[in-house]
């Protein structure tokens, strides 16, 4: 397997095991080298902390782009996850145009909401924005909460495949390629996710364990990056981050001063064994 370079762009907060303080380690682990442009520094994440700094980097983008340019770097995928504002969707849909290499992939993690709710700070231009880089996208992987933003479709927490299958073909007409649907569940007790490809949905259910943590969809998408890039297809690679986002949060069960994040750490061993092909 060649040696492969993904280019992460997301936020660093200090504090909360979310976005690229997970998205390094858990894509560097799965043997990938991992560059890095911070969206914006926050003393913490916004999910539940009060009072934390935000310092949105966006003017430092075209700087940053315009030296990688003159250097030549070029990356074999492009990740995004939280971004810092409006205006910086126009400067990642530019990188994504100018630093692929052939055959490079754009994955856009519209990291935006969750709950039915924005996240603090994110509105409705943020919103259209966000659509039109899901368009550039040749995988997304959207919450129910998200996707129903990016559709104009209302969020429901009851619902069937139906109402899915119509989240789907409506996120597909946004120009994607393909869909990965976390967090979608017919019964109480178990959820699971939906991989749409081709017009044709496959569903892997897992365990749900109740009280939703927060990065768990930054752990999901980042351990997607990283069997994708060792040449899982975007279902077995669905499934693999799912298992390994599971154990995370057992992980953490029990630990009530542990509420910010997941202990992803401890689990890597199990994620990179699960990385091996099936009859390595
Ligand atoms: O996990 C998504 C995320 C990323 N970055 C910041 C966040 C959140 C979710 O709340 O606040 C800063």
């Amino acid at each position: 397997m060649a040696y492969k370079r993904v280019l992460t762009i997301q936020d660093i907060s200090c504090i909360g095991q979310c976005s690229l303080t997970v998205a390094l380690p858990i894509i560097s682990a799965c043997g990938i080298e991992t560059c890095i442009l911070p969206s914006a520094v926050l003393s913490t994440h916004t999910g539940g902390f009060k009072g934390y700094t935000f310092r949105d980097l966006t003017d430092d983008i075209p700087g940053i782009q315009k030296h990688w340019q003159k250097e030549k770097i070029k990356f074999d995928a492009i990740y995004t996850g939280y971004l810092g504002s409006t205006k910086q969707i126009s400067y990642v849909k530019d990188i994504m145009k100018t630093t692929g290499n052939p055959g490079s992939l754009n994955i856009v993690d519209p990291a935006m909401a969750d709950n039915g709710k924005l996240y603090p700070g994110f509105d409705m231009p943020f919103v259209e924005e966000m659509k039109t880089l899901c368009g550039m996208a040749d995988i997304i992987l959207p919450n129910i909460t998200e996707a129903c933003l990016l559709t104009g479709m209302e969020f429901r927490t009851d619902y069937n495949e139906v109402y899915i299958k119509e989240l789907l073909q409506k996120l597909s007409e946004l120009g994607t390629g393909s869909i990965i649907l976390t967090g979608v569940s017919y019964c109480s007790g178990s959820t699971g996710v939906t991989v749409f490809e081709k017009g044709h949905a496959s569903y892997y259910e897992h365990r749900s364990i109740a009280g939703g943590c927060h990065g768990t969809g930054d752990v999901y998408a980042s351990a997607f990056v990283g069997a994708l890039m060792n040449g899982h297809n975007s279902f077995e690679s669905a499934k693999i981050a799912a298992d390994y986002t599971v154990l995370c949060i057992e992980n953490t069960q029990g630990d009530e001063t542990h509420w910010y994040g997941v202990k992803f750490e401890t689990a890597l061993p199990q994620l990179i064994e699960k990385l091996r092909p099936a009859d390595d």
